[in-house]
């Protein structure tokens, strides 16, 4: 079996690419699951809002529009659902975190994003700057539909997927630490599937 391995590059250059790209654990899928734990809100974008609140309890708040003429960016990443799910090169376009949170002033440590709906996620707010995290409205070409959390969602792709808020309409910044829907309910405060923090305890 070695043998042949070695002797067949393109086999063994697929292997590789399996084993760096996919986390322990988890399987690859084509298909694209929907994973929502209530019904799915419909929200016009002239409705729609994000609103940034500082722990001082400052707002900022930006309509489709404004949001819309944010730097947009292209993005194309794996996801990987705690259900054991893997995702590769999923392509979204939207506006980076930073983009967002350049002008707030905050000395906040935490962020807890919220939905439409009332779906909540906690994050360290390191984690949504730099480049990591996007409010994504386009997947694939295509405006997001509904079930995946269009009009937008967050996308924190770094991490386990149920931290990519569906119907994403802010975040809250804390200094303490405030767990989420499912992080209370026992799923890992982070939730870094590289390291397998599945559950409280991982
Ligand atoms: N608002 C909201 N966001 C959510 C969820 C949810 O139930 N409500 N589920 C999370 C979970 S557990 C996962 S795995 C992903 C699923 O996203 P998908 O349905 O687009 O695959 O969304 C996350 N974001
Ligand atoms: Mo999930």
């Amino acid at each position: 079996m070695t043998l042949v391995n070695s002797f067949s590059p393109g086999f063994h250059g697929r292997e590789r690419r399996l084993t760096d790209k996919l986390p322990p654990g988890q399987y690859p899928t084509e298909s694209f699951p929907v994973l929502s734990a209530g019904p799915t809100p419909k929200i016009p974008v002239d409705t729609w809002q994000f609103t940034v609140t500082t722990e001082l309890g400052e707002r900022r708040s930006w309509t489709w529009d404004q949001m819309m003429e944010l730097p947009q960016q292209e993005t194309v990443r794996d996801i990987h659902c705690v259900t054991r799910w893997s995702k590769f090169d999923t392509r979204w376009r939207g506006v980076p975190l930073d983009a967002f949170l350049e002008d707030v002033e905050t000395a906040a440590d935490y962020a807890v994003v919220s939905s439409y709906g009332g779906y909540t996620t906690n994050l360290p707010l390191e984690d949504l700057l730099d480049g990591q995290a996007w409010i994504v409205h386009t997947y694939d070409g295509y405006p997001l539909s509904p079930e995946h959390g269009g009009p937008a969602r967050l996308l924190v792709p770094h991490l386990y997927f149920w931290k990519s808020a569906k119907w994403v309409n802010g975040l809250r910044l804390t200094h303490e630490d405030e767990p989420g829907f499912w992080e209370s309910v026992g799923y890992h405060n982070y939730g870094d599937p590289w390291r397998e923090q599945r559950n409280w305890g991982d």
